[in-house]
């Protein structure tokens, strides 16, 4: 179903195809299928008379239209989503029963719904947050969902404190400041007072919260799950998400850049790539502890403030999914779909996890109040592709029109139907871990480490990644009106690194803790995006042009094309440009209606009759890309422009007219940043 043609390019034929293959080609009427005549004007007592309570018309419409909104998800409420399929590479039959993990030849659909967390469903999409990651899979034996994020350890390990970490992190409610943003005082109030946030925190202040794309970031299912064969034998398991475009981010001056120029950033980057058949591809990974070797490391397996090390437990890369239809419907689908971590299948189990445990509860829970009642199972989005029956009945919304007088197990008088099943047969037994203790309110001494994991994950960053969490903490705290709040974290973080405390507490104006990093002694590689894969696939070059072009340019711009760079045209205007040679190139974008923040790398051919106007604005991309570390390039008059503006000879920036200049540039987009440029 490859579609590879631009958003733009959609041709009115096509679009009126679609529109007689749906419902809008058909006649207009009521909700009760009353052909209307009429739909411009209400009925009134004479032209300039008033309006009639008859015209049942007008109040059908404007009572629909009054009751549009449904409450937003509290919590990551601003999301998009897309369909797909899952594809396994070898059967998991030695760990689980699931069916859809035994055979490489199915494939099983997906939706996956991508979000922030803290934001309003209308807030920018580039802010400094986690990203929620959820994946619904429609299995022959009913849905699984694996409700995850882009980070692999959570701020609370009980969920009982879900709320207060909620409240704490939204805008503050007296004032309803600030939106979609940690960097406020009870957020960090909150870190300070439950130090057990250590780790995520560490992680939120890195790049990883500001994401270049849904589709460069890996996702997590943090808490330790189950799998179960079918002798019944269970393993431990972490569940991964990793994009086969590797992990990759923006830099935070950008990223606040985009919340103005672009707040749907994130949307329409998944969007256009769909569109444009360049599917978002994900590997499904496992981490496998054997429940024997549940006590063999220096972390509580079910702490999900831990993660577990790569290096030492690897990911076992298992299937792959891929993204490959756009929803018809944002409100049908992405607004509607409701996931819940206990949708499972056989072979899919919990652990003691408290804060899974608790989210065993919450989501059913939201899902009532949110969507309005029991049945939202029966929204098209939601139903599993399996039949399903049972004798729950009524209730908002109801759709299923079940038959005949019986409603209730056991009985006779339907033959006792519907039947359970037996386990051997498919029917969910929960695995029987033996469990005893004493009711307590209590937290594992085994719970208790908060700093271990931070300070490998701060040890396991590059020298730049390291800068850019100072950076983070520095932005955040700088925000926060209480001296107090900043010296308590500052405090708390001097746990983490000595370096990062004091360099922070000099940034904000603190005292900075005394000290000195103890050596090194253990990192995990795997934590950096440093090591991801790096491919210049689907990067977006904004190619800033003028009349009178060299005619080698559709040459250059077809070689970045083939490497599956995208090249977008730049100008003053939309008229399109003229090469020298009297060939044209289309224009996408005014200097006006776009920003170099918007793309990956800034290409500046320019020309010799370009004015001083454009020149200016050809820099200010220049400019701005080579802050962010992105990759410039430049020919013809271009060349000079940058010499000029002393851009040049600049790592990642290529300049020249050879044949190298191509494959030079292609490679420096291919690194996507070049933190080792000398930016003042
Ligand atoms: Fe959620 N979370 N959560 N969460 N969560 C919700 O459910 C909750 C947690 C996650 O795209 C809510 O339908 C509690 C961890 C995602 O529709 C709510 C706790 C992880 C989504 C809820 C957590 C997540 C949600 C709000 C602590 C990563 C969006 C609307 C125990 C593993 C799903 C909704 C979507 C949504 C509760 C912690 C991921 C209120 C109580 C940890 C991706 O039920």
């Amino acid at each position: 179903m490859t579609k590879k043609h631009s958003v733009n390019e959609k041709s009115k034929q096509e679009q009126l195809e679609q529109f007689k293959k749906d419902d809008r080609n058909q006649a207009l009427t009521t909700n009760q299928g009353l052909k209307l005549s009429e739909d411009e004007f209400s009925l009134k007592a004479g032209e300039r008379g008033p309006t009639l309570m008859e015209d049942f018309h007008f109040r059908e419409k404007m009572t629909h239209f009054d009751h549009e909104r449904i409450p937003e998800r509290i919590v990551h409420a601003r999301g998009f989503a897309a369909h797909g399929e899952f594809e396994l590479y070898d059967s998991l039959s030695e760990y689980t029963k699931a069916k859809f993990l035994q055979n490489p030849s199915v494939k099983t659909p997906v939706f996956v719904r991508f979000s922030t967390v803290a934001g309003s469903k209308g807030s920018a999409e580039t802010v400094r947050d986690a990203r929620g990651f959820a994946t619904k899979f429609y299995t022959e034996e009913g849905n699984y969902d694996l409700v995850g994020n882009n980070i692999p350890v959570f701020f609370i390990q009980d969920a009982i404190k879900f709320p207060d970490l909620i409240h704490a992190v939204k805008p503050e409610p007296h004032n309803e400041m600030p939106q979609a943003a940690s960097a406020h005082d009870t957020f960090w109030d909150f870190v300070a007072n439950n130090q057990e946030s250590a780790h995520m925190v560490m992680w939120s202040m890195s790049d990883r919260a500001i994401p270049r794309s849904l589709r460069m970031m890996e996702g997590f299912g943090v808490h330790t799950f189950r799998l179960v064969n079918a002798e019944g034998k269970a393993h431990f398991v972490k569940f991964h998400w990793k994009p086969v475009l590797g992990t990759h981010s923006l830099v935070w001056d950008e990223a606040q850049t985009i919340s103005g120029k672009d707040p749907d950033f994130h949307r329409r980057d998944l969007w256009e790539s769909i569109e444009n058949g360049d599917y978002p591809e994900y590997e499904l990974g496992i981490q496998i502890i054997a429940e024997e070797d549940e006590f063999k490391f220096d972390f509580d397996i079910l702490d999900p403030t831990k993660l577990w090390p790569e290096e030492d437990i690897p990911v076992k890369i298992v299937g792959k999914m891929t993204l490959n239809r756009n929803v018809d419907n944002v409100f049908a689908e992405t607004e509607q779909v409701a996931f819940h971590p206990g949708h499972v299948v056989p072979g899919i189990d919990f652990s003691n996890d408290p804060l899974l445990q608790g989210r065993l509860f919450s989501y059913t829970d939201t899902q009532l109040i949110r969507l309005g009642g029991p049945n939202f199972h029966e929204l098209p989005i939601n139903r599993p592709v399996c039949p399903f029956h049972n004798n729950q009945r009524d209730g908002y919304g109801r759709q299923t029109i079940n038959k005949g007088p019986v409603s209730y197990h056991r009985n006779s008088l339907a033959a006792n139907t519907p039947v359970p099943v037996p386990e051997s047969e498919g029917g969910y037994a929960h695995y029987q871990e033996k469990v005893e203790g004493r009711k307590v309110r209590s937290r594992s001494e085994s719970f208790k480490d908060h700093f271990s994991q931070a300070t490998l994950f701060w040890n396991s960053m590059s020298d730049p990644e390291k800068e850019h969490i100072i950076s983070a903490f520095s932005f955040e705290l700088g925000k926060v009106k209480s001296k107090s709040v900043q010296q308590q974290v500052v405090d708390m973080f001097a746990n983490v690194s000595k370096v990062l405390a004091q360099t922070v507490a000099k940034a904000i104006g603190a005292t900075p803790p005394p000290g000195e990093d103890a050596a090194l002694t253990k990192s995990s590689p795997a934590l950096s995006q440093e090591q991801t894969i790096k491919k210049p696939n689907t990067r977006k070059v904004a190619v800033i042009v003028a009349n009178d072009f060299s005619s080698d340019l559709p040459q250059v711009l077809n070689r970045l094309k083939q490497q599956g760079i995208q090249p977008e045209i730049v100008s003053t205007t939309l008229q399109n440009v003229k090469g020298a040679d009297g060939s044209e190139l289309e224009v996408q974008h005014t200097f006006l209606t776009s920003d170099s923040v918007l793309f990956d790398a800034v290409y500046v051919v320019g020309s010799s009759s370009a004015n001083k106007k454009f020149r200016k604005e050809a820099l200010t991309f220049a400019q701005q890309a080579f802050e962010h570390f992105k990759p410039i390039g430049a020919t013809d008059e271009g060349v000079k422009w940058l010499q000029a503006a002393g851009l040049d000879s600049s790592p990642g920036v290529v300049t020249g007219d050879s044949t190298r200049f191509t494959d030079d540039f292609i490679e420096a987009i291919s690194a996507h940043r070049h933190w080792n440029r000398h930016v003042i």
